[in-house]
């Protein structure tokens, strides 16, 4: 389907006299053109470009998404970061090195796509810095042992994928793509973590334990990263209307828990919910209760690591001044080249 540029329909000749009203039409008539053809792309389940008209509310919510997504790239780095240097071989440590770098990449894709909407980097990286932004609970909580890396693998890319698999069919163009390429590469991150946990669990006692272990400590944090109970969620209605969202955050979270069930069998360990069941009636997985007042002080900032993840990505942005003020001397000088070249 052919984009509809509305910056690049020409202004409305003004009458003399009658400037402003002549303006205020020309300007109501582009919005109402503007809204049907974005109407009719969102109908027929199409999708919006960068340059295409949108409504400000829409172009809002996605910014919101994508830079709260690109921040949990970033911030997500640090859980495992913190453990390259203690992994127990040369093997772990380089796999483990190559999904922390993924993970720095997925952010760049994602901040490149919000860029599409009109904000800065910069701008998205002082929100960030100055608390302002959010970015996902689960990277709030502490990675304890080696087994944190098999969990997070399992249960946290698990979840992101459950999560981000629809997404891939998101009605906003540059966000669907970068998707797509994501959602790939979370694909190995799980591996790599089920993985893990299934040498820990064939290991010794202890091993298996200390497997089983983490297994209980992420395991409700995951499940809360689909976000609030749908009847709490106030994005959501919208979200699913523009074709953002496919699917309610709790849909997702049971369908979530349909997976872990099974695969914890291969693991040979267990869910710490002696409440998860599949209910024949809705054909729904159910699990047990969760904290939703533990969410809610995460999200305020209250969580196990809040201020340490903040004061550590504070620290990254200062120590990386340099390289930027190196990058953008050396595009000056690309630039002055070119024009003299030019010239
Ligand atoms: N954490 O109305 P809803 C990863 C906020 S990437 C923090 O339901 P919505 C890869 C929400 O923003 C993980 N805040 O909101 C990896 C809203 O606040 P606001 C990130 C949360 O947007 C693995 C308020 O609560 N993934 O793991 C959370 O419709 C390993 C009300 O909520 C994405 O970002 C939360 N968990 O649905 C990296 C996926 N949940 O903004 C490294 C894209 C909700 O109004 C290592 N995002 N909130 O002030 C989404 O799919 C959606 O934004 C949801 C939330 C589902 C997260």
């Amino acid at each position: 389907m052919a984009a509809q540029n509305l910056q690049s329909v020409p202004d409305q000749p003004a009458a003399p006299g009658a400037a402003a009203p002549a303006a205020d039409q020309g300007q109501a008539q582009l919005e109402a053109e503007g809204q049907a053809y974005f109407d009719r792309v969102i109908s027929e389940d199409s999708r919006i470009e960068p340059r295409d008209w949108m409504p400000a509310a829409y172009r809002k919510t996605l910014l919101r998404q994508i830079s709260q997504h690109a921040h949990s790239e970033i911030i997500g780095m640090q859980p495992e970061a913190n453990w390259i240097s203690r992994a127990p071989s040369l093997k772990r440590k380089a796999i483990l090195m190559a999904k922390v770098q993924d993970e720095a990449g997925h952010g760049l894709y994602l901040y490149s796509a919000a860029e599409t909407l009109g904000q800065s980097r910069d701008q998205m990286m002082d929100d960030l810095i100055a608390g302002k932004a959010r970015y996902s609970s689960i990277f709030n909580y502490p990675a304890l042992t080696w087994a944190d890396m098999g969990a997070i693998g399992w249960l946290v890319d698990g979840a992101a994928i459950c999560n981000q698999v629809p997404l891939c069919r998101a009605s906003y163009g540059p966000y669907g793509r970068a998707m797509v390429r994501i959602c790939k590469e979370e694909s190995f991150h799980q591996r790599q973590g089920f993985e893990i946990l299934l040498e820990l669990s064939n290991g010794t006692p202890a091993q298996k334990q200390m497997a089983q272990d983490a297994v209980n400590r992420w395991y409700a944090p995951a499940l809360m990263m689909f976000g609030p109970p749908d009847d709490d969620s106030p994005n959501s209605k919208q979200s699913t209307a523009w074709n953002i969202k496919r699917f309610s955050n709790d849909e997702l979270r049971s369908r979530f828990v349909g997976m872990m069930v099974e695969q914890v069998r291969v693991l040979g360990l267990t869910l710490p919910d002696s409440e998860v069941r599949f209910n024949e009636d809705t054909r729904k997985w159910e699990h047990g209760p969760l904290d939703w007042n533990e969410f809610k002080e995460v999200l305020a900032g209250r969580g196990p690591c809040n201020s340490q993840r903040l004061e550590r990505r504070r620290q990254a942005h200062d120590d990386g001044a340099w390289v930027r003020e190196a990058a953008a001397a050396y595009a000056h000088k690309q630039s002055m080249k070119t024009k003299e070249f030019a010239a």
